[in-house]
């Protein structure tokens, strides 16, 4: 199988063939059946995109604008973040030779979001504010030889909707439904372009080659594109207060986001789906991480465990029908974010063997 996206579809992306093919392997990743959702009779897998090179979904549309951005000789790019568009940006373009200015919300970027953005020599504007005013600098003060790499640039979404081509090939089929944390809305609206693309045309188990192997003459008649369900945080909601949210504030950093770029696009696309879009209390998206990470053996960062939060949460109101096929996107990766783990040993022992003893003992006994 191709590694990269842009190797792996181009013929399906409005890449110019003068767009070099920038990449650090980024997709084709794992989707993973779960356990959580057989006591409701519906089955749930998840996209693991913190399986990426940055170790988020960012990866797929990054290797997509900045490969563009190249192409129309662009000598820099720009983006604000809640930390993993810049990774991804800063990444994308030291593999591309060109420099990266980010500007993120003081204080509130998580540790390892700030360790790989500074680790890729991107240059780093700290706004006193959040990503919101952060977002309107960049779309107010860029331009002329930097492009900017936020999903408001359209390649952006044209790269991200590749995930909703592997979930078809990885299943066999498009899903009943698909779940997304929301924040800016590019990666739901991404998703809904991908799929109406499958949908459209059918999909082969090898679209990998872009039609090109014997295996992709056995195409599927066209099907349905899944309903779209997207999940905020309570205290980040602009889609169900249906309006901007002045000071947003959530534990899920990564959608701590007001004023969503791309608001109209996501509704369009929801409601086109019959979807909908939900919000979540910051203890429950931490319990679905945790649910996720000891019952699952998936660590994800809190704003990704958003989507398999909503659709638990749904489930137990009864809301999908039996046998129901649900895929939820897990964005990023749970390291990104370490100091929302908490936690201590189980026992302390040492140096004297007698004590590690009694401490094995004690914990393998379930202490
Ligand atoms: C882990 O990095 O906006 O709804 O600046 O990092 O497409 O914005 C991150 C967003 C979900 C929301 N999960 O996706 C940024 C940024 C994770 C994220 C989202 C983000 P969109």
């Amino acid at each position: 199988m191709k590694k990269g996206i842009i190797a792996a579809f181009r013929g399906r992306l409005p890449l110019p063939p003068s767009a070099p093919n920038i990449s650090l392997g980024e997709g084709n990743t794992p989707l993973l059946p779960l356990t959580l959702g057989e006591k409701y009779g519906i089955q749930i897998h998840a996209k693991v995109e913190g399986a990426n090179p940055t170790g988020s979904f960012k990866d797929r549309g990054m290797a997509v604008a900045v490969a563009s951005a190249k192409a129309e000789g662009a000598r820099a790019v720009v983006c604000a973040s809640t930390g993993n568009t810049s990774s991804s940006a800063a990444a994308y373009a030291a593999r591309a030779g060109m420099v990266c200015v980010v500007l993120l919300p003081e204080g509130k970027v998580a540790a390892g979001k700030t360790a790989q953005t500074v680790a890729h020599g991107a240059r780093i504007i700290r706004v006193r504010g959040n990503f919101d005013e952060a977002m309107a600098a960049v779309r107010e003060f860029s331009g002329g030889g930097v492009a900017i790499v936020n999903s408001t640039n359209p390649m952006r979404l044209q790269g991200q909707k590749t995930a909703a081509f592997e979930v078809c090939e990885q299943l066999g089929k498009t899903p009943d439904y698909h779940s997304l944390p929301v924040g800016n809305a590019g990666n739901i609206t991404a998703h809904w372009i991908g799929y109406c693309e499958t949908a459209a045309r059918g999909f082969s188990h090898c679209s990998h080659c872009d039609g090109k192997c014997p295996f992709a003459a056995k195409e599927k008649p066209p099907q349905k594109p899944p309903v779209m369900l997207g999940f905020q945080a309570a205290g980040a909601a602009p889609f169900v207060r249906g309006a901007p949210v002045k000071n947003p504030e959530t534990v899920a950093t990564a959608i701590r986001i007001g004023n969503p770029q791309s608001f109209a696009a996501a509704n369009a696309a929801v409601s086109e789906s019959g979807g909908r879009i939900g919000e979540l209390g910051d203890e429950e998206i931490l319990a679905a991480q945790k649910t996720l990470a000891q019952k699952e053996g998936i660590f994800c960062e809190p704003a990704s465990a958003a989507s398999v939060a909503g659709v638990l949460k749904e489930a137990a109101a009864g809301n999908f029908p039996r046998g129901a096929q649900i895929v939820c996107t897990l964005t990023g990766h749970g390291l990104k974010d370490p100091d929302v783990i908490r936690g201590e040993a189980a026992a302390e022992a040492g140096p004297e063997k007698e004590s590690l003893r009694a401490a094995m003992q004690k914990v393998i006994n379930g202490g």
